[in-house]
């Protein structure tokens, strides 16, 4: 339900980008000339221009403008909106998070996302400067705040991996501390989160953690 708000919301602010993400997104011109059957059945045919514009709006345009942009449907799915030519992935998650993943990333999202072990040889980059609605820090598959699990919102950051996990045990996990920190420590999905803005202020609601409950 939750969900269903936040991507309905999502889909009113994004209407106000839809003009100028349609003069900008010349891979999709074609398609949204021809679109009627879109336009029918999903609510206007520059549906796809407006997730395109929110995928790409996770990095920088430098990066986001070449990059193979796919939206995850709501029962997991990938779906590819354009295709790119210099390795990056903009995507959006079922609620309209966006995040543009270098070719590292993809394969630890693959891992995530299948419940499996994500296939990381090199170090990762991937930025989601739009922030986030919210994830656990420690449990890699929450999808709500609960008294255990760290519910953290993040403002505008980077993120890294490193094919070793345990190369990440020297950095905190508070993510108040004002700098990096390690999310999901201790699994096989474990990342550097790397603020590039200051955190937003946490929700006070019942089970989110404003402050981890973990001793310093
Ligand atoms: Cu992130």
């Amino acid at each position: 339900m939750r969900k269903t708000i936040t991507v309905v919301a999502g889909l009113l602010i994004m209407a106000g980008w839809t003009v100028a993400a349609q003069e900008k997104a010349k891979p999709e011109e074609p398609k949204a000339k021809s679109g009627h059957e879109t336009m029918a059945t999903s609510g206007g045919g520059s549906s796809d221009a407006a997730k395109i514009a929110r995928a790409m709006s996770a990095a920088p345009p430098s990066i986001s403008k070449n990059a193979t942009i796919m939206e995850m449907t709501a029962d997991g799915k990938m779906k590819q909106l354009r295709a790119g030519t210099n390795g990056w992935l903009c995507m959006t998650e079922p609620n309209g998070t966006p995040m543009c993943l270098d070719k590292e990333w993809q394969n630890w999202a693959d891992g995530w996302i299948n419940k499996k072990d994500p296939e990381v040889k090199n170090l990762g980059l991937a930025y989601m400067l739009k922030g986030d609605k919210g994830a656990s820090n420690t449990d890699p598959y929450a999808d709500k705040p609960a008294p255990d699990n760290q519910w953290v919102v993040s403002g505008p950051h980077v993120m890294v991996i490193v094919p070793d996990t345990a190369q990440l045990d020297v950095l905190p996990t508070d993510p108040q501390n004002g700098g990096p920190w390690v999310m999901w420590k201790g699994t096989k999905y474990a990342h550097i989160m790397m603020p590039t803005a200051q955190m937003p202020k946490q929700p006070t609601a019942k089970g989110s953690a404003a402050k981890p409950a973990e001793k310093k």
